[in-house]
């Protein structure tokens, strides 16, 4: 193959510098580069009069502004970004001959866009819902985009039915509520009326919906794909992206009072990681099925509400992703990159799969009216770092000069230039996959079975999730209006669980269940629980509550435990400024009761003392503890804090770590916060 271009990490950033503009201790100017002189005032006929249209740099400054905003996503509007590399562990050349995916230690740039669905741009953003994982991957062979979801499968099997989808989810068009919500009458109805979603439902019912963070949720292709090699063999593949720090979730309530108290956590959370230098990692995993095994399985292969048990067919752990960059300008690269799931490269191929063969469609049509035209490739967030050439020609515009006299092929003026490339040259050929049948437009069989994966979910959760969907449904269907939606709900997801359909219906006021056909699936797959995941203590935020008269040793020894331990910690004090502990110890207060919220963070800590107005001090303390211990989290308890503690409604119990002067209190604080929540404490007279 002709690898006469390199590509290495730093491939991208070096491209984007071309790009840059400081205009920091720069002149003002015009876009026409003229020095401005006055930009305060516009230029009028006399002191009171009219503004005069000659006013060219008025015109201009208005005229610019007026034009600022571009429409957002018809899905996935609400995302944030950020750059990095992928490196590659070991040699895929078995299976695909991607030339990023060749030679092991080889670094790929990346630019990576975690979105919500539903939402529109300014939505919350920890609400109950999907998120997107695009990844650009900026390869020597052109750009190759991985555009996935936190959650393995999707609502609907074809492609066609996408927009019914998100009419259904999307703020109902009467009085366009509710904003960023799937709790609400029409979602519902698609979903009984379409019960092919009955799998999806079960993932987005569950805690992968509310993620704790972008940095703490699984990416998965959905999708079958192909790989192939230099021989032209085949394989089925599925991708997968699996967090270093584990999958874990918010809780409900946390989640939606989180929306209020910082509507941008999910991107504050990535873009503080990565200013810290504590960068983001997943790692690439691959289930690979050979061509010949295609009807092996009891699920066919190419329906997109299906997964492929990890425990049936292995996750090969292939490379790590690095998210080390936050960008420079929001709109230039988060808001214009342009994903595309049929943005391939050689080696990598499609299946019939007919919820992927419809996006191959959906995504440039999107673009073109998103950014404009058809010149988005230009943008240079999605330039590709490899050169390029063809013979497209100008449209809305169009930066390339395109120097010559041709643009056709075939011509002999150029010399029959820019010329096609041979396989051997790295030229992109289409999997030659044999193809027989009448045109019909008509659904698998195969794909009929909708609720044995959907069971297999079910019966893979503990005791605390499945508690966890029941109370999502109970609070989604609660919302549903209409009593005859609520029933066909619970109708529905009795095929999944009897005993999930019931409680269901027992919260929402409906019937319960009469025609039963619950799915026989006793099966269970351990990968889907979260419970099962990595359990780290790394960049984990506690709040330290905490008033005049500490003791001194005590916080200093929690404070380096916690931060060697790759954690954050944050003073939390009644106002900003000093605070004075036992031998004239100073801390410096970092937040303030009212500037932060313990949903905010993972873990607390009661330090108390005294505080001017001792009595508000002691209910902002004791709120923090409340909360705190009703999301199930650490508390660790100082010798200063018990007063605090008593006057709390929390219990002794899991995750609450006293400090009696031990030497291993820091190290048990630390093990409570790393387990995430401690389930088994006593809330709401729910226990395992
Ligand atoms: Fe899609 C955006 C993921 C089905 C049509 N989709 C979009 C984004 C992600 C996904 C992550 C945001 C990309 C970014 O950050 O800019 N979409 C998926 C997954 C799907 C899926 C994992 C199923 C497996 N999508 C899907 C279908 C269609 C679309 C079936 C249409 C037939 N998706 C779009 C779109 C969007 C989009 C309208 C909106 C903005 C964009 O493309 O660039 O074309």
């Amino acid at each position: 193959m002709d690898r006469n271009h390199s590509v290495d990490a730093n491939s991208k950033d070096n491209q984007l510098e071309h790009y840059r503009s400081i205009d920091k201790g720069k002149k003002l100017t015009t876009n026409q580069g003229l020095k401005v002189s006055e930009d305060e005032h516009s230029l009028k006929a006399g002191y009171r009069g009219p503004t005069l249209i000659e006013d060219f740099h008025f015109r201009e400054k208005i005229t610019h502004f007026d034009h600022e905003r571009i429409p957002e996503r018809v899905v996935h509007a609400r995302g944030f970004a950020a750059h990095g590399e992928f490196e590659l562990y070991e040699s895929m050349k078995k299976y695909t001959k991607a030339a990023f995916l060749q030679e092991a230690g080889s670094k790929t740039p990346v630019f990576t866009r975690f979105s919500t669905v539903a939402g529109s741009r300014g939505s919350g953003e920890t609400v109950r819902d999907v998120r997107g994982f695009a990844v650009k991957f900026y390869t020597e062979e052109g750009n190759y985009d991985l555009v996935g979801n936190n959650m393995p499968v999707f609502f609907i099997q074809d492609a066609i039915k996408f927009p019914d989808l998100i009419h259904a989810v999307k703020p109902e068009p009467h009085n366009e509520m509710p904003q960023a919500a799937s709790a609400h009458d029409t979602f519902w109805d698609f979903v009984a009326n379409n019960q092919e979603s009955a799998h999806m439902i079960m993932w987005h019912m569950s805690d992968r919906a509310i993620p704790r963070s972008f940095r703490m949720m699984e990416g998965f292709g959905v999708h079958t794909f192909r790989f192939v090699n230099e021989e032209g063999l085949a394989h089925f593949v599925k991708f997968h992206w699996k967090p270093k720090l584990g999958v874990h979730s918010l809780v409900w309530d946390e989640a939606q009072k989180i929306n209020g108290k910082d509507p941008d956590f999910h991107r504050r959370d990535l873009w503080e990681a990565i200013e810290r230098g504590d960068f983001v990692e997943f790692e690439l995993g691959v289930q690979l099925i050979e061509e010949k095994d295609e009807f092996m399985f009891d699920f066919d292969i190419l329906d997109p509400t299906k997964i492929w048990p990890e425990e049936q067919v292995p996750v090969k752990i292939i490379g790590k992703m690095t998210l080390n960059r936050n960008v420079d300008n929001v709109f230039a690269e988060t808001e214009q990159v342009a994903f595309h799931p049929g943005n391939v490269v050689p080696g990598i191929d499609f299946t019939n799969d007919p919820l992927l063969q419809g996006r191959l469609f959906s995504y440039t049509d999107t673009q073109l009216i998103r950014l404009g035209g058809p010149n988005f490739h230009e943008l240079p967030i999605n330039r590709p770092v490899c050169p390029f050439h063809n013979n497209q020609r100008d449209g809305y515009g169009r930066q390339t000069i395109n120097v010559g006299q041709v643009s056709y092929h075939k011509n002999s003026l150029a010399d029959n230039t820019p010329s096609v490339s041979s396989e051997e040259e790295g030229g992109y050929v289409h999997y030659q996959e044999k193809i027989e049948g009448r045109k019909i437009q008509a659904r698998s069989e195969s794909f009929a079975d909708h609720f044995s994966q959907a069971k297999l979910f079910w019966n893979s959760m503990s005791l605390t999730e499945k508690k966890h969907i029941v109370d999502a449904f109970s609070f989604e269907i609660g919302k549903v209006k209409s009593m005859s939606v609520r029933q066909q709900v619970v109708d529905m997801f009795a095929n999944v669980d009897v005993g999930l359909a019931t409680a269901v219906a027992e919260a929402v006021g409906a019937e319960f269940p009469t025609d039963i056909k619950e799915s026989p699936v006793t099966e269970s797959s351990p990968a889907l629980s979260q419970l099962n995941t990595t359990m780290l203590p790394d960049t984990r935020k506690v709040a330290i509550l905490i008033g005049n008269g500490f003791d001194g040793k005590e916080v200093e020894s929690l404070v380096s435990s916690c931060l060697n331990a790759g954690m954050s910690v944050d003073l939390v004090g009644e106002k900003f400024g000093v605070l004075y502990g036992e031998g004239d110890l100073m801390v410096e207060i970092d937040e303030t009761f009212l500037t932060v919220h313990p949903t905010l963070y993972d873990a607390i800590y009661v330090v108390g003392g005294e505080a001017d107005n001792m009595k508000k001090f002691t209910m902002d303390i004791v709120d923090f503890i409340n909360e705190a211990y009703k999301h199930y989290k650490t508390i660790g308890i100082a010798s200063t804090g018990k007063v605090f503690f008593e006057a709390s409604d929390a219990e002794m119990g899991a995750g609450i770590i006293m400090n009696e002067g031990s030497d291993v209190f820091a190290g048990d604080f630390i093990d409570a916060v790393a387990a995430h929540r401690h389930w088994s404490r006593k809330v709401y007279g729910w226990e395992e």
